[in-house]
């Protein structure tokens, strides 16, 4: 078998001798070698991504080890669909606003401000913020409160290492991040639909589970500005606008924070958020989503799982009324 490197110098074999049966076929094998923390699972899961890097078209390549053990199986979603079905109203509401809209976005040159509840509050440019930990690659499933899902190969490492650095006090119990509002690069910033900048938080112990990402990149690239260039949060088991966009402030705090979606309509959007089958939106079902990619008139809709199917993080809830704290 021919093989070439990767991007992120995990061995490949050519995708032309790959048919899709053989994929699928290898699919199922690797489950048990992955679950067995073989390294090998790594090549597999980059043949399943690698169309997806060939279109990442003129962003620069980001270099990651691909984290088996907190990578899905499910097929990564087309880079197309990720960098064009969008949410980001910063940008427009609509979902081919930020594609269309986000070119006026500078990420660099770009810092982060990191304030509040900690021994070494520092602001970090963005060179010296994707040095604090090794990049790592991570495939999650993604959901959206409004229905959909996708699957994307992300680039970043664990949040926790960067609390780690800045030391938090006792009196840190929440945190919070904040997007950029920026009018003359965000169109969509005065806009009434929001209030600005678009604010998310965590509880500490949920920042610090090492699921949540700090993400710099996507399908082996720097992020585009329509995912939130250049540096976002990733939470693959809370709904997606939990998932701040472009951050430039990340606080640490003591009381729970108001947040974007919270303020508008708090009935509708909890603090937690938890991707729940069993907690219907008031609107709308919450027990099944629809695939982006899958939507033939023949698709079926898959079933939503608790926590996404991140079981992992189950016992941050333990004791926790989930209907009450949704
Ligand atoms: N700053 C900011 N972050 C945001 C949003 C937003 O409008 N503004 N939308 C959220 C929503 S609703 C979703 S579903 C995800 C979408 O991320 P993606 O476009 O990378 O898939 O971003 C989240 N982060
Ligand atoms: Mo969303």
């Amino acid at each position: 078998m021919l093989i070439k490197r990767s991007p992120n110098g995990i061995e490949l074999p050519f995708s032309s001798e790959i048919t899709p049966r053989v994929v699928f076929e290898a699919r199922r094998g690797f489950i048990k070698w992955v679950a067995a923390g073989s390294i090998a699972g790594g090549a597999f899961f980059e043949m399943a991504t690698r169309e997806a890097l060939a279109q990442t078209g003129g962003l620069p390549k980001l270099a990651a080890r691909l984290n088996p053990a907190y990578s899905s199986m499910d097929k990564p979603s087309a880079y197309k669909d990720a960098t064009t079905y969008n949410n980001f109203y910063e940008f427009g509401t609509d979902k081919a606003d930020p594609a269309q809209n986000a070119a006026t976005l500078r990420p660099r040159p770009w810092s982060v401000s990191i304030e509040g509840e900690i021994k070494k509050p520092m602001t970090l440019d963005l060179d010296a913020l994707m040095k604090i930990a090794p990049m790592e690659e991570r495939i999650y499933r993604m959901r959206c409160v409004e229905g959909w899902s996708m699957v994307i190969p992300w680039i970043g490492y664990s949040l926790s290492e960067l609390i780690k650095k800045v030391e938090p006090t006792g009196d840190a119990k929440y945190i919070e991040f904040v997007s950029l509002a920026d009018k003359k690069q965000m169109p969509g910033v005065g806009s009434r639909v929001l209030t600005w900048p678009y604010v998310e938080g965590l509880r500490i112990d949920e920042a610090n589970h090492p699921l949540a990402l700090l993400t710099f990149g996507m399908y082996g690239a720097t992020l585009p500005n329509q995912n939130g260039a250049p540096v976002r949060i990733t939470l693959p088991w809370k709904y997606g606008f939990k998932s701040a966009k472009s951050i430039v402030k990340i606080r640490f705090v003591k009381e729970q924070p108001r947040t974007a979606w919270n303020l508008v309509a708090p009935a509708e959007y909890g603090f937690y958020s938890n991707v729940n089958p069993n907690v219907d939106h008031p609107r709308w079902s919450q027990g099944s989503e629809r695939r982006i990619g899958e939507d033939g008139f023949f698709a079926r809709k898959r079933k939503t799982l608790m926590f996404n199917g991140y079981n992992d993080v189950a016992s941050l809830y333990a004791g926790m009324d989930l209907k009450k704290f949704f």
